[in-house]
């Protein structure tokens, strides 16, 4: 049984590995929780955090939240532990941390890509899991996918994976990258989603610091991805565009910056609903400005898009508790009529 706010997660069904409970929570922020990917399955709004509600998913494991409504919310309890990564301890280090997944689907199965630290002093690294269901259960592949450190390219820190599969092409591609080393790569997948066929060299977009995802729309490539200092309120979400999922990029701005309630709002996804309109869903810190650090845990939130008529990403607004959207999305207006 878990508890947030008072409210009580009722466990509908246990099996043997598997915990389903539902809870009506909160509306943004939706649950504490970080680096939030977000896809949309048969209707319903799925999420992959690193974390979860209350606290009580920590950083040995993942789980995976869902919601038809983005009221009511499920959880489908342990989707991965850290003791089912058998490679897990070949670095020799003392400790191990899992953060930053992000998933994907091809030929009905389900790959769940994760971080794993530490990063010093040996490097992090990138893992696939598979399944096949979204609620998994997920099986480790057996090995790394990516390794990082150092190379004759430079440092580079081997977090926050998100595969794309091109909708035009059929190829996948894993983006990666981050932080200390703020460096971007991109691999195209093998067809078997757990291995890298090749690595593709792209330009390192304006402000990136981490925290990629790559979406579709209308034949426009948008890459979006984290600027600034994961707990300080210069952190944000920018973006490029491009006509190919590779680049070349055009550098279109800031979309989701701090405001007087909230700060540090990035690690995002982008998911299209069935009425084909689009949200965000991304994490911050909901306090009022000041120097510093940020206090506090971090929060998921899930927000409307708007394009302009030029394909664009209109500045996104961080709503709190009912202006925030539900499904289907009601109306087209904005809670901040200025945009
Ligand atoms: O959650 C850990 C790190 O914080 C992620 O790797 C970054 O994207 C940032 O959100």
């Amino acid at each position: 049984m878990m508890r947030r706010s008072g409210k009580r997660w009722i466990v509908s069904a246990v099996g043997v590995a598997l915990v389903i409970a539902t809870a009506a929570i909160a509306r943004n922020p939706v649950f504490q929780g970080a680096d939030p990917h977000a896809m949309m399955i048969d209707g319903e709004m799925w999420i992959f955090p690193t974390g979860g509600p209350g606290g009580s998913w920590a950083a040995d494991r993942f789980g995976a939240f869902s919601s038809r409504d983005l009221k009511t919310w499920t959880s489908h309890g342990e989707i991965l532990r850290r003791d089912q990564i058998r490679w897990i301890g070949d670095d020799g280090a003392k400790a191990h941390f899992l953060w930053a997944p992000g998933v994907a689907t091809r030929g009905g199965k389900w790959y769940l890509y994760y971080s794993v630290g530490p990063q010093n002093p040996t490097p992090s690294r990138i893992g696939v899991a598979v399944a096949d269901a979204p609620q998994g259960p997920y099986r480790d592949s057996g090995r790394p996918l990516v390794t990082g450190g150092r190379s004759a390219n430079g440092e580079f820190e081997a977090i926050d994976p998100m595969a794309f599969v091109d909708p035009r092409s059929g190829k996948a591609y894993l983006y990666a990258g981050g932080s200390a080393g703020a460096k971007l790569r991109v691999w195209e997948l093998g067809r078997d989603m757990v291995s890298l066929a090749r690595e593709v060299t792209v330009d390192q977009p304006a402000n990136f610091t981490e925290g990629a995802f790559l979406h579709e729309r209308n034949g426009v490539y948008y890459l979006s991805y984290s600027h600034g200092h994961w707990d300080r309120p210069d952190y944000s979400v920018h973006y490029v565009t491009a006509r190919s999922p590779v680049g070349p990029w055009r550098y279109r701005g800031a979309i989701l910056t701090s405001d007087a309630r909230h700060q540090g709002p990035g690690h995002h996804s982008f998911v299209r609903t069935a009425r084909g309109e689009w949200l965000i869903v991304y994490h911050r810190w909901d306090q009022r400005p000041g120097p510093g650090q940020l206090k506090g845990e971090r929060q998921v939130a899930i927000d409307r898009v708007r394009y302009g008529a030029d394909g664009t990403i209109l500045p996104i607004a961080m709503t709190d508790g009912e202006e925030a959207p539900t499904l289907p999305l009601n109306n087209h207006s904005s809670p901040h009529p200025a945009l």
